[in-house]
Formats: C-alpha cells, structure tokens, sequence
C-alpha cells in the first residue's frame, strides 16, 4: 500500500521508511527482497529509556528520496531501491514491561519475513530485540548455520543484569548458549570501553576453548579486519545477521557520556 503522494515534500505525509510502500500482511511480502521492520521496545535496558520512538524517529528523519524513492550510491552507482524491492513491514506489537511478549511479537514478524524469502531489517529498540531478530533468522535458515557481525560498543554478553536474563546486556550470549549462532560464527567489531569487566571476557575465551568462540577485535580498524574475512563466520555460511546497537547509530546531537554498562 502506497501511503505517500509523488509530489510530497520529505517533511510531510505518512512516515513509512524512505516513503516505501506499507505491508501489514504477510501476504503481501510475496516478491519482496527486504522488509524493514520496527521493533520501539526500551524497557530492556539498564540506563537510558527512550529507544521505543527509535523506529518512528528513523522513519520521520527521511529528508526526501522521493516516491518511489531514489538513493543512488555514489561510488558504485548502485541505487539499491531500484534493484531491490524494498517495503516498510510496520511495528511489531510490543507490549509495555512485558519484555517476553514484546520479543515474540518481533520474532513472529521476522519469521514471517524469512518466510517469504525476504532479507529483515529490525530498527531498534533497545539491543535485547536482537536476541528474538536472530533466533527467528537462525531458525528460519538452520540453528548453528548463520554468521554474524556484530557492530557495538559492548560484547552484550553477560549473563544477567543484576539477575535480568533478558536485557540489552544478554542477547549475544543468549544466542550462542542456546545453540542459534555458534560461538565461532559470532563476529564483534568496535567493542570499547568499561564494560563487560574480565569476568564477562574470559567467560568469552573459554568457550572458544570448548568450540563455542566469541571473536572481538578492539580498535582493530578495518583492514586487520578485511584481512580476517577468510574467519569461519564468512566461511560455509548461508546467511548472515547484521546488528547495530542503537548508541552507534544515534544521531546528531552530543550528549555527555554517562559511564554505561551496556547497549
Ligand atoms: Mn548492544
């Protein structure tokens, strides 16, 4: 369903993402390569509250690709709305304080979307939503058979938080304990910072011992890590999941920085 008129300012109609068309339905996901879903649950995490409004301040941050819209990538030339057929898949239902009921309404819908052979994309939230985003996509294409790479400040992969199991703290853990992602399938990039402590870390390189490795590289850069791309995670794998913590992607304008434990 089309919800924005052509001759529309970027600032003005409906906020689908980039003004692409809206699917409520599963139905309507046939022939569609991406699905861009939001997942506006906050109440997961230990420190700043406010990620809920992150999918809708994504949608309304559109400045005007037009309709359809049009994002041409400079050095390659590639406009990926023309190659791709892209849709905005809506919310999922979260429900307030309920964090399990939250996360399997964002599992169903991801399922949903790996059902009908499309690629999900789930704006946050804050990072626990990874947790039920990668099970889905694990499970749609075979637990253990699924790499990835994980942009963060932090490893995410502490056991609890103050005896909360699932947190923006836990995802990474969550998934590799429960046999969704293996360990050495599981890349980091961009881990700094005062959290998690040793315990969490060499809780970390001793599962690598067992078979179950978390791989971090801490202010590596990018070419020791292009260099790596021949690691297990980008060996034999027929997907990957891509996830970014909402702080890497926070916008504009800078705050002072509490000290954090997680995110
Ligand atoms: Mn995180």
């Amino acid at each position: 369903m089309q919800v924005n008129r052509s001759g529309e300012p970027g600032y003005a109609g409906l906020a689908t993402f980039c003004k692409l068309p809206l699917v409520l339905e599963a139905s309507g996901l046939e022939g569609v390569d991406v699905a861009i879903l939001g997942a506006p649950f906050d109440e997961a995490v230990s420190h700043r509250p406010g990620a809920r409004f992150g999918p809708r301040a994504v949608r309304m941050a559109e400045d005007s690709a037009g309709v359809p819209p049009s994002r041409p990538h400079m050095a390659l030339g590639i406009d990926p709305f023309q190659v791709l057929t892209v849709v905005d898949y809506g919310d999922a239902e979260a429900v307030s304080a309920d964090t399990e009921r939250t996360h399997r309404a964002v599992k169903g819908l991801v399922a949903e979307v790996c059902a009908a052979g499309a690629v999900p994309v789930v704006i946050g939230g804050d990072h626990s939503v990874a947790h039920p985003n990668m099970t889905a996509v694990a499970e749609h294409h075979g637990r253990g058979r699924v790499g990835v790479l994980h942009f963060d400040a932090h490893a995410d992969t502490a056991t609890d938080l103050d005896g909360v199991v699932r947190s923006h703290g836990t995802p990474m853990r969550l998934v590799v304990d429960e046999g969704s992602i293996r360990g050495d399938m599981f890349i980091q990039l961009g881990l700094r910072g005062c959290w998690p402590g040793p315990g969490s870390s060499s809780g970390c390189a001793s599962r690598a011992s067992a078979g179950t490795r978390c791989t971090s590289w801490t202010s590596a850069g990018s070419p020791p890590v292009s260099r790596r791309r021949s690691t297990p995670a980008g060996r034999g794998t027929p997907s990957s999941c891509r996830s970014t913590s909402t702080p890497s992607i926070r916008p504009s304008r800078p705050e002072p920085a509490p000290p954090s434990r997680a995110g």
